[in-house]
């Protein structure tokens, strides 16, 4: 179990001896984009249409504006608690190398993320800055997503195909996607057809592979195909879309700093990206994605260079 005692309190969730868990690396290690910092130990998340705060006392873990039913049915997979983190960071830190990573994200755990949500935040990743993929989703959330009020404050949750489906390339534009903002549009039309065929019964071939729980439900390297068939999802982003919403832990997403990471640890400088995803899931297999996960937060907040 990844933590031995859970209190249900006020519109609040404590989860009492989390283990392997950090809410600031959980968060910052690049996998979500939704959130603000109020300390440390104190975040707040937008996610599956609802706003939580979580604040962590080292070992105890609250989750203020929830309940016992939204944490079964929702918080619990999203947190990825039904995991067992500390036989995984034993088995990756074999690896010498890699361990100096693993210790260093020691409470970095995967989230699982609504898949609509991740395959257009990954579109909007592509040649772009963290801070700015952020800034552009919470424009699209403000502009077409519901509002929810916490604290006195507002929130945007994020948008769902439907609620986008009249966006113009022009709005979305004004958002900050810039040259993205065409895949974007075109993904979500690709999407609402889907969803659409589905509830008049009649889904086929074609608009199958623009359905995201079919695509969800297919073998790793079939899924890494069908996601590449949206535009603007090419072998890095299909990877990142499937290891944060669709729980495909062996997808090792190979973007700069990864890329920085692996030269560093382990290969020549002169290796190409694909090389490097071929290496890196021979090298962890099964576990990749968090190997993966441990190396991006790494070589991130250590701004590490390749000579
Ligand atoms: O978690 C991530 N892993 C990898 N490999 N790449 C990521 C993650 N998160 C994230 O935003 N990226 C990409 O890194 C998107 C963008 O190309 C760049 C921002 O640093």
């Amino acid at each position: 179990m990844n933590y031995t005692n859970i209190i249900e309190k006020e519109n609040s969730i404590i989860l009492e001896n989390v283990k392997d868990f950090n809410i600031k690396q959980i968060l910052e290690c690049g996998q979500c984009f939704r959130w603000e910092r109020m300390t440390d130990t104190d975040y707040i998340i937008v996610a599956y249409r609802r706003v939580i705060e979580v604040i962590q006392e080292g070992s105890t873990v609250t989750i203020l504006n929830t309940n016992m039913k939204d944490f079964n049915e929702i918080w619990k997979q999203y947190f990825d608690l039904e995991v067992n983190y500390g036989e995984i960071k034993e088995e990756l830190s074999k690896d010498e190398l890699l361990r100096k990573s693993v210790e260093f994200g020691y409470g970095i755990r995967i989230l699982n993320q609504d898949p609509f949500e991740m395959l257009i935040s990954f579109i909007i990743s592509a040649r772009n800055s963290i801070p700015s993929i952020m800034k552009t989703i919470k424009k699209i959330s403000e502009r077409w997503g519901d509002k929810i009020e916490y604290k006195g404050n507002i929130y945007y949750a994020f948008p769902t195909p439907e609620q986008l489906k009249e966006a113009t390339l022009e709005e979305i534009k004004e958002t900050g996607a810039s040259f993205r903002s065409k895949y974007i549009v075109d993904t979500i039309g690709k999407v609402n057809a889907a969803i659409e065929a589905k509830n008049n019964e009649t889904l086929n071939e074609e608009l199958q592979q623009f359905d995201l729980e079919y695509i969800k439900s297919l073998p790793t390297d079939e899924c890494h195909k069908a996601l590449q068939n949206f535009m603007g999802v090419g072998a890095k982003v299909a990877d990142c879309i499937m290891l944060f919403s669709m729980a495909k832990k062996s997808a090792f997403p190979v973007d700069v700093w990864i890329k920085r990471a692996m030269i560093h640890f382990y290969l020549a400088p002169d290796v190409s990206l694909n090389k490097i995803r071929v290496f890196g899931r021979d090298k962890f297999g099964e576990l990749s994605g968090m190997a993966q996960q441990y190396l991006f937060y790494y070589a991130r907040e250590n701004n590490i260079k390749v000579e």
